[in-house]
C-alpha cells in the first residue's frame, strides 16, 4: 500500500468508526444520496468508491457449481480474487500442481480413491460450494480460516486466511452430499458442523438399494483445527441447513424431508417437518461412554427419533423449512419456512427444557407470516431481521420483539418494510450479521435470476446480487452485481479482521514435500538453484525464478521420463507472481513470491518445447522462457 493510500484508508476508517448506526456521511463518496433525501428516513449509504479507495469489508462468496471461493470488496461489490477449492483452475494450476493435489487427495477415503482411479483420475475436478463461513472465537470472526462445503462430492474444505489458499479438504464418510455447514461460534471453532442432505443406506455397498425405509441421514462434527471427523449422528428425516448457538451447547438443522420421501410429492406430503436440535454435551458424553458404532473409522451415535436418547430433539416446523440463522442477540434462531410463509423463531434458552421432557414446540416463541417463500434471514444487530422471499422477489424487514408479542396475542405487526429485489432471492447476508458484532450497515440479496437487469449475453444469464443499505428505516437497493454461477451464500467481514500476508513464508507447510525431496536430493531450495536429478526414469528439475528470468535456460530429458519441475520464486516483492507453463504439455502453475510450486508430467513428446512464465511479471515477461529438450526414445 502506498503512503497516500494508507493515509486515505486510515482517515476513512476513523470517520466510519465515529458514525454510529445512522447514515454514513461524507468524505469519500459515501452518502451522496443523503443530500437530496428525506431527513426523517435516514439516508442510504452509497456503494460508490473512487478509484484507489479501499472497501470497508471483505465479502466471502460461494460459487455453487463453479466450486471456488470468491473474495469481494464491500460496498463496491468489486470482485477481488477467486480462490480455487473444489474446481480445477487453469491460472493457478490448482488441481495439477503436486502441492494442490496433495490437498485434493489426502482427505479422500480409500474407496473413493480406487473409484477415481478406475475412472483415470486422482481427484474430483468439480464441486458445488454453497456455504462459506469464517472461524469464530467468542462469538465473532477471528480471521483464521474459512470453511466451506461441497454438496457435489461430500467434502468440507478449509482456506487459510493468511494466504487465502485452501490447505485442507476432507471427504465425509457415511454421509451423502454435504449441504448445510457452519462453524461453532462459542467458545471457538472448534467444531465445524456439516449436514448430509441426501438419504442412503448406512452401509452403502449395494446390499440395500430401493428400500428407502432403510435409508438414513448423517450429521457430522469436524474438528476445525485438525480437520478430522470428531463424531457423527444418525438422524430421522433428511438435513438441509444448519447453525448453532452462541453458548456452545446446541447445533440445529432443518429438515425438509421428514417424510423420507423419494420424489417431490412424497417429500412435500406432510404439513409439518422439523428442526433437529443436537445436544453437544450429551453426544460427547455418549461417545465417551462407548454408546456408538464405528463406521469407516468414525464414531457414529444414533440420534433418531425413537431411541429414547438425549442426543437430539425434533421440533415440529411448518412445511419444508430451509435456512436457519442464529440472531446476534445470542438467543433467537430463525427457521425459514420455504413452503410456509412463516419464519419460526426458536428461543435457545428454552432448549434445556426439551431435554427434560418439555413439549418440543415450547421453544418456539414467534412465527410471523412474512410473505411467500422465506429462505434465509440476516440481522442488523438491533433486533431486526431481513428475510428473503423467493416467490415474492422481495426482502422483508421485521422486528423480533414485535413478532414475539404478536405470537403472544398482541395486535402488533412485526413487518417494518419490504423492498423488491431482481429476482428470486436465495441467501442474504448482512455486514458481520452472523456474529455478535452485527453492525447493521449493509445487506446483500443474492438473487437467482437477473432476467432483464443486464445486457443480454445469450440463454445463460448471470445472477444478480444486490447491495442494500440498511442504515435507514427503509431498505434501499444501491447496487446491482452480476455474477457467474452460482453464489449461494456469502459473509461480510470487517476488514480489520482479515490480514493476509503479501509474500509467502519460505517455510510454509504447503511445500513441505518439495522441501523434503530437495533435501534428499542435496538441493537447497532457499538459494538460487539449478539442478537436474535423475532417478531411474524419474527426473527432478529444480529451478528458481527472479523477474524476468528462470534460473535455467534449458534442460534435457528423455522421451517417457516422468519429469517433476520445481520452481522457487526468489522474488520477495509484493505482487511479483511468476508462472511456469510447459507449452503443449497441458501444464501451467502459479508461483507466488517466495513460494515453491511443482508439477509432474510424462515427457512423451520428443523435440524442443518452450516453457514460459504465464503471469505478467515484468517489462521483459515475454522473454521469461526456456527450452526443454526431449530426446526421442531409441527405436
Ligand atoms: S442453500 Cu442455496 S439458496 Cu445451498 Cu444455502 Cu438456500
Ligand atoms: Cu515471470 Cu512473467
Amino acid at each position: 500500500m502506498s503512503e497516500a493510500f494508507k493515509k486515505l484508508a486510515m482517515t476513512r476508517r476513523g470517520m466510519l468508526g465515529a458514525t454510529a448506526t445512522g447514515a454514513v456521511l461524507a468524505g469519500t463518496g459515501v452518502g451522496s444520496t443523503l443530500l437530496g433525501g428525506n431527513a426523517a428516513q435516514a439516508a442510504a449509504a452509497s456503494s460508490h468508491l473512487a478509484p484507489g479507495e479501499l472497501d470497508d469489508y471483505y465479502g466471502f462468496w460461494s460459487s455453487g457449481q463453479t466450486g471456488e471461493l470468491r473474495i469481494m470488496g464491500i460496498p463496491s461489490m468489486r470482485e477481488l480474487m477467486r480462490v480455487p477449492v473444489f474446481n480445477r483452475c487453469s491460472a493457478t494450476g490448482w488441481g495439477q500442481t503436486n502441492e494442490s493435489l496433495k490437498v485434493l487427495t489426502e482427505g479422500l477415503t480409500e474407496e473413493t480413491k480406487s473409484f477415481l482411479a478406475a475412472n483415470g483420475k486422482v481427484t474430483y475436478d468439480n464441486g458445488d460450494l454453497h456455504h462459506p463461513h469464517m472461524s469464530f472465537t467468542d462469538g465473532t470472526y477471528d480471521g483464521r480460516y474459512l470453511f466451506m462445503n461441497d454438496k457435489a462430492n461430500t467434502r468440507v474444505a478449509r482456506v487459510r486466511c493468511d494466504i487465502m489458499k485452501c490447505d485442507k479438504i476432507i471427504e465425509i464418510p457415511n454421509a451423502h452430499d454435504i449441504h448445510g455447514m457452519r462453524p461453532q461460534k462459542y467458545p471457538r471453532t472448534g467444531y465445524v458442523f456439516a449436514n448430509g442432505e441426501h438419504e442412503a443406506p448406512l452401509v452403502n455397498d449395494g446390499s440395500v438399494l430401493d428400500k428407502p425405509e432403510e435409508y438414513v441421514n448423517i450429521f457430522t462434527a469436524i474438528d476445525g483445527d485438525t480437520m478430522e471427523i470428531a463424531w457423527q449422528v444418525i438422524v430421522s428425516g433428511n438435513l438441509d441447513n444448519t447453525d448453532c448457538d452462541y453458548q456452545g451447547k446446541y447445533a440445529f438443522s432443518t429438515s425438509y424431508n421428514s417424510e423420507m420421501g423419494m420424489n417431490l410429492a412424497e417429500m412435500t406430503a406432510n404439513e409439518t417437518d422439523h428442526v433437529v436440535v443436537f445436544n453437544l454435551k450429551e453426544i460427547e458424553a455418549g461417545i465417551a461412554a462407548g454408546d456408538y458404532q464405528e463406521l469407516n473409522g468414525v464414531k457414529v451415535v444414533d440420534g433418531r427419533k425413537d431411541t429414547g436418547k438425549n442426543y437430539t430433539r425434533y421440533v415440529p416446523i411448518p412445511n419444508s423449512p430451509h435456512g436457519i440463522n442464529t440472531a446476534p442477540d445470542g438467543k433467537h434462531v430463525m427457521i425459514n419456512g420455504k413452503l410456509s410463509p412463516t419464519v419460526s423463531v426458536m428461543d435457545v434458552t428454552k432448549l434445556d427444557a426439551l431435554f427434560d421432557g418439555a413439549d418440543p414446540r415450547s421453544c418456539i416463541v414467534a412465527e410471523p407470516q412474512l410473505g411467500l417463500g422465506p429462505l434465509h434471514t440476516a440481522f442488523d444487530g438491533q433486533g431486526n431481521c431481513f428475510t428473503t422471499l423467493f416467490l415474492d422477489s422481495q426482502v422483508v424487514k421485521w422486528n423480533v420483539d414485535k413478532a414475539i408479542k404478536q405470537f403472544a396475542g398482541e395486535d402488533v405487526d412485526p413487518i417494518l418494510d419490504k423492498v423488491d429485489v431482481q429476482y428470486q432471492p436465495g441467501h442474504n447476508s448482512t455486514s458481520m450479521g452472523e456474529t455478535k458484532e452485527a453492525d447493521g450497515k449493509w445487506l446483500i440479496s443474492m438473487n437467482k435470476f437477473s432476467k432483464d437487469r443486464f445486457l443480454n449475453v445469450g440463454p445463460l444469464k448471470p445472477e444478480n446480487e444486490q447491495l442494500i443499505s440498511i442504515t435507514g428505516d427503509k431498505m434501499e437497493v444501491v447496487h446491482d452485481g452480476p455474477t457467474f454461477a452460482e453464489p449461494h451464500d456469502s459473509i461480510i467481514v470487517r476488514r480489520d479482521i482479515v490480514n493476509p500476508v503479501n509474500v509467502y513464508d519460505r517455510n510454509d507447510p504447503l511445500w513441505e514435500d518439495a522441501r523434503k525431496q530437495a533435501e534428499a536430493d542435496g538441493v537447497d531450495l532457499d538459494w538460487g538453484h539449478d539442478e537436474i536429478i535423475r532417478d531411474g526414469n524419474k527426473v527432478r528439475v529444480y529451478m528458481s525464478s527472479v523477474a524476468p528470468e528462470f534460473s535455467m535456460e534449458k534442460f534435457t530429458v528423455k522421451q517417457g521420463d516422468e519429469v517433476t519441475v520445481y520452481v522457487t520464486n526468489m522474488d520477495d516483492v509484493d505482487d511479483v507472481t511468476h508462472g511456469f507453463c510447459m507449452a503443449n504439455f497441458g501444464v501451467a502453475m502459479e508461483i507466488g513470491p517466495q513460494a515453491t510450486s511443482s508439477v509432474t508430467f510424462v515427457a512423451d513428446r520428443p523435440g524442443v518445447h518452450w516453457f514460459y512464465c504465464q503471469w505478467f511479471c515484468h517489462a521483459l515477461h515475454m522473454e521469461m522462457r526456456g527450452r526443454m529438450f526431449v530426446e526421442p526414445r531409441a527405436s
